[in-house]
Order: structure tokens, then C-alpha cells, then sequence
């Protein structure tokens, strides 16, 4: 028989077991505070090794690259999970606004979370570091001639041939490097998922949609209404361009009212359609010049192109770039050794080891991705003295959106004040410039929006492996309204022929970036004073603007994103009407053209 005292006992024991809460030591604020402090110092340390080996894997491939990469970053993810999981500890505790925000980051920081279980997680970062690698060496090597053809050379066909048969070729060539992924893949969805689940995510695709301060439905639904807002301008983009190519291609190549083929759109995965402006120019309205021709006859260096760039920021106010900058970033492609090509911009100690690596081509595409490139560069210097977790952009779309919003303002009058150009186009050649920008911008939105779409339904498990190419071409079908060339069965894999399917880098981004950058541009000529139209306003030289743009950019992640956008914009919602209102008098132009045609596929 018990006694009244034992009793006593067994009722506290029962208590204590069922609650880890009274078992561990009462947590303060003041333990939150130096956990939160020394889970920054520790992952800086980490995250610095882990990116010096990333650099090294990404401009020279090899197995050992590839493999000491891949453990750094399982060193780097597997702490991060572990001090994730310890956060838990506080989640009861009243937190300055600061230490929550922290602790909540630290466990959204990751984009691929590893399994517990050693084997696995070893196993994950290997095949993510092989995928990316895999494709960074992808070739394809035509039977009749001796030599390969790698990804520049490729997209440089699709971008200039109008041989239909060789645009064909070039992109079943390409597609191929994906096949052998498909396998590699599906392990990594299953792996990645389970790190995620033991984080509390429901999948890895949920933990990706749940960085943007608001519950993951929720910013679904955000895409969507942002999708809905441009859908209109797409659509007509699409009829009319698909009627210009009927013109070049023939009927029995483009459909009347169907998708048009994915390669006759002057890049691999026809997500940008600038490369077939000659085709499809407004009669008349040639914006008058030739942005990569003047770059060539100049023989303009890649090195200068990048100073090009950096005078544009250093016009604004922001201080020049590091003599490491121009030490140590890769601008071309090595002739003797395997890189990741795909255009980067990195921090590698995360206050000024800036950098960025590309295989730079004197054209007007990679003119604009240099300013890209260089967006991220000055954004991640603008928040280095935040602490360590703090240094990030308000949300992802905002990093990928800088160096674009002021591509925006590469406009003839700027490419005359830097002796680029003798003298701007007259407002007569208007619909030939925004034309040339809707291109690029407006092409490039359903694409924006469809990759995740993808792998969001791949991460819960709505689609299947069987399934993967055949919903992969459902989705271009239904928001690009484009088509394969050829029929594509479950042999192939072409979503990973695309370099952030194979690298695992989420790309709802650089959606939320189209829309962001011309709404951030909006503001900015506002704030210069500029009372042109949009598209012939530039910001170049303009302080003020200078100031407003380091305001939100020095924020870097302390805030939630609508604060930082305020700063910036002074509203606290994403809006894509300067994006619609931007290309106003082209769509009523389109309209115009479109008429008795049918629109939509
Ligand atoms: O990947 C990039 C940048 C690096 S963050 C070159 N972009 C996307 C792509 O190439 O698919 C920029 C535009 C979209
Ligand atoms: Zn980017």
C-alpha cells in the first residue's frame, strides 16, 4: 500500500515525465538572448567554410570539389537544424520582437533541410551537389560533328538561328543532359521532404512557401492574385507574338489558337523572349539601336561591362566595389576546366568577400544580368553590419529584383549620358522599346510562376514520379502556352534541364521579382522627379533615389517584407499595376493587332 507521501511522489514524477517543460530548468529571456548569440557566431563560421567550398565546386568541378562541398554544407544545414530544433525551448517565453524574428529565420533559413539520420543527410547533399554538378558539365555532343556543345553554345543557337530544324536539335540536345537526374531527383524529393517534416514542415515545399511572413497558403494565394493581375498582358503578348511567328514559321509550325513551340522562342526553356525581337518588331517603331551590336563593334570586355554596371550603383551613392571583387570573381568561362556557368553573385564571408561568377557574352541580355548580379552584390554588402541573421533581403523576390530595377533604368537617354549610344530614339519609337522590354519581362512571367507550381505539387506528393515530365508540360501548356517540340514521355526529364530545378533553388523569387522591380521603379522616378514616361525614366545619378533604395536595402531581414517595402515604395502590399500601367500603350497596341485573331491556346 502506498503511503500518503509516496503517493505524493508518484503524482510529481507522473508530472514531471509528462511535461520536459517543468523538468527543464525555468528558459529566461536572458538564456534566448545568448543561445540566439551563439547560434550566429557558430553558423556564420559554418556557413563562411561551407560557401569558400561552394565557390570552389562552382568554378572547378571535380569529384573532390564536389564532395568536400557537399559535406561542408551537410556541417552547415545539419547545425542549423540542430540549433532549430533547440529554439523550441523558447517558444513559451515573451521574445523581443528581435530574438523572435531570429529564431523564427533560423529555421526558414534553409532551402533543403537533411534528415537526422547521418546516412541520409550525407546522402542529400551529395546528390545536390552532383545534380548541380551534373548540370554545370551538361553537353551535348552531335553525332555528325566531333566537337560538344555546351549550354552557351546551345542557348546562343536558340537564340539566334531561325532554322527550325536546328533550333530543334539544339533543344533536344540540351534536354537530354536532364535525363540521367530523373532518378537522382526523386531520391532527393524523398530525403528533403523527410528533413523538412522533422523541422514541423509538412513538406519541403511548404517550408519554402513559408518564408514570406504569412501563413504558406496564404502566399499561394498571394501568387495567384499577383498571376491574376498580369494574366491579361500576358495573354495578349502571346496571341500576337505567336501570329508573327506564324508569318516566319508557317502555319503548319504554329498554331492558329494552340501553344507555340518552346523552341522557337529564342531561349531554352522560352522563358525570355528578347532574342526574337527582330521577329516580331513593331513595324516602324525600331527602338533604333542595337544594344549587343554597339557592345561588339566597341569590343567591349566582359570586365568592362561589369564596370559599366558598377557605375551605375556608384552613381547612386554606393560605395565602389572591393579590389577582391575584381580579384576573385569568375566573368568567363575557364577554357581548360568544368564551372557552373549559370550567372551568381556571392558574399563569402557575408560582409564584403563579394563576387560574382558568369560566362560573360558581350550582348545585351548579359549586360542586363551583370546589373542583376550586381543588385545582389550591393544589397548584401547594404546589410552587413545587421547581425548574422538579419543579413538576407526582405524576402527573396526583393534580392532577385535590385540589379533588375535598375537594368530598368538602362533607357536609350542613359545609354547616351555614358557614351553607349550618339543620340535616343523620338517617342515614335516607344512601342519598339516596350516591346523589347515586354519581352524579356512580360514573356517571362508564367515561367516565373510555373516551376514551383511544379515542385510545390512534386514536394506534397500530388505528382508522381511517373508523372514528372507529363505534369511538367501541363503546366508550361497552361501558363506559358507553349509546347514541346517533340512528343516528351516519362523517358525524358525535362524539368531539371532547367539549372534551379537540378540546383534546388526556389524560384517563385524571380515572379515576385518581375512584379517587384517595376513597382520599386515606379517609386524611385517618382522620387527623381521624372515626369517622362516609365520607360524612359532612369535613375541614374540620382541621390535622393541613391538614399531611398540603401534605406530598404540596409534593413536587410530585421523586418517583416511590407516594412521594408514601405521604406522603399510607401506601400505595404506587392502591386503589379506599375508593371500593367508600365505597359499600357503597348497593350493597347497588341489589342489593336490581335483584333479578329484569335487569342488565348
Ligand atoms: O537565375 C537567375 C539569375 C541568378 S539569381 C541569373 N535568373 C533567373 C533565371 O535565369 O532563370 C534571373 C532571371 C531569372
Ligand atoms: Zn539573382
Amino acid at each position: 500500500m502506498m503511503s500518503r507521501h509516496s503517493l505524493l511522489h508518484a503524482g510529481l514524477a507522473a508530472l514531471i515525465a509528462s511535461s520536459a517543460i517543468v523538468a527543464a530548468p525555468k528558459k529566461t529571456l536572458a538564456d534566448a538572448k545568448a543561445f540566439t548569440e551563439k547560434a550566429e557566431q557558430e553558423l556564420l563560421v559554418l556557413a563562411i567554410d561551407s560557401s569558400r567550398a561552394d565557390w570552389l565546386k562552382s568554378t572547378y568541378i571535380t569529384d573532390d570539389s564536389e564532395a568536400l562541398s557537399a559535406k561542408l554544407n551537410e556541417r552547415m544545414i545539419g547545425a542549423t537544424i540542430r540549433m532549430a530544433k533547440e529554439a523550441v525551448d523558447f517558444s513559451r517565453l515573451a521574445l523581443t520582437p528581435d530574438i523572435d524574428r531570429k529564431l523564427k529565420l533560423l529555421k526558414l533559413s534553409l532551402t533543403m533541410a537533411t534528415p537526422s539520420d547521418p546516412a541520409e543527410s550525407a546522402e542529400l547533399t551529395r546528390i545536390a551537389a552532383a545534380m548541380e554538378g551534373a548540370y554545370g558539365k551538361g553537353k551535348y555532343c552531335p553525332q555528325a560533328k566531333s566537337e560538344c556543345l555546351d549550354l552557351e553554345q546551345l542557348s546562343k543557337i536558340l537564340a539566334t538561328s531561325r532554322d527550325p530544324a536546328a533550333l530543334r536539335e539544339a533543344w533536344i540536345g540540351w534536354h537530354a543532359i536532364a535525363k540521367p537526374l530523373r532518378p537522382q531527383y526523386e531520391r532527393f524529393v524523398a530525403l528533403s521532404n523527410k528533413g523538412s517534416r522533422e523541422l514541423g514542415f509538412a513538406d519541403t515545399g511548404a517550408m519554402w512557401r513559408s518564408k514570406y511572413d504569412m501563413a504558406p497558403d496564404e502566399f499561394a494565394k498571394e501568387m495567384d492574385r499577383l498571376w491574376e493581375q498580369v494574366r491579361p498582358l500576358y495573354v495578349s503578348l502571346h496571341a500576337y507574338v505567336r501570329n508573327r511567328l506564324r508569318e516566319k514559321y508557317g502555319d503548319a509550325a504554329v498554331p492558329a489558337n494552340g501553344p507555340i513551340p518552346a523552341h522557337l522562342l529564342g531561349n531554352m526553356w522560352a522563358q525570355e523572349w528578347e532574342n526574337i525581337y527582330d521577329l516580331v518588331a513593331p513595324p516602324n517603331a525600331d527602338p533604333g539601336f542595337d544594344l549587343t551590336k554597339i557592345l561588339a563593334a566597341r569590343k567591349t570586355s566582359a570586365q568592362d561591362m561589369v564596370k559599366y554596371g558598377e557605375k551605375f550603383f556608384t552613381s547612386l551613392g554606393f560605395a565602389p566595389l572591393p579590389a577582391t571583387f575584381w580579384e576573385r570573381s569568375m566573368f568567363t568561362k575557364p577554357r581548360d576546366r568544368e564551372v557552373v556557368c549559370h550567372a551568381s553573385a556571392w558574399d563569402v564571408d557575408f560582409v564584403d568577400d563579394l563576387r560574382i561568377k558568369m560566362c560573360i557574352d558581350t550582348t545585351a541580355e548579359d549586360f542586363t544580368t551583370i546589373h542583376h548580379e550586381l543588385g545582389h552584390n550591393f544589397y548584401q554588402r547594404a546589410y552587413n553590419a545587421q547581425s548574422y541573421l538579419f543579413r538576407d533581403s526582405a524576402n527573396d523576390g526583393f534580392h532577385e529584383a535590385v540589379g533588375d530595377t535598375i537594368a530598368l533604368s538602362v533607357t536609350p537617354e542613359y545609354l547616351v549620358k555614358i557614351g553607349l549610344l550618339d543620340s535616343a530614339p523620338d517617342p515614335s519609337k516607344d512601342m519598339g522599346l516596350l516591346m523589347l522590354r515586354a519581352l524579356e519581362k512580360v514573356g517571362f512571367l508564367p515561367f516565373g510562376l510555373l516551376i514551383d507550381q511544379w515542385r510545390w505539387k512534386v514536394f506534397s506528393g500530388e505528382i508522381k514520379p511517373q508523372d514528372y515530365n507529363k505534369t511538367w508540360w501541363e503546366l508550361k501548356r497552361k501558363y506559358q502556352g507553349v509546347a514541346p517540340p517533340e512528343e516528351r514521355g516519362e523517358e525524358w526529364f525535362d524539368p531539371a534541364a532547367k539549372y534551379h530545378v537540378a540546383a534546388n533553388v526556389p524560384y517563385s523569387r524571380y515572379f515576385l521579382a518581375d512584379i517587384l522591380q517595376f513597382q520599386f521603379h515606379r517609386s524611385l522616378a517618382q522620387i527623381a522627379g521624372c515626369k517622362d514616361p516609365l520607360h524612359r525614366c532612369s535613375i541614374y545619378g540620382n541621390a535622393e533615389a541613391g538614399k531611398r533604395i540603401q534605406a530598404m536595402l540596409s534593413m536587410g531581414a530585421s523586418r517583416p517584407w511590407p516594412e521594408a517595402l514601405k521604406a522603399l515604395t510607401g506601400q505595404r502590399e506587392m502591386d503589379a499595376s506599375a508593371m500593367v500601367d508600365y505597359f499600357a500603350p503597348l497593350k493597347k497596341w497588341l489589342d489593336e493587332q490581335n483584333a479578329g485573331k484569335p487569342v488565348g491556346w
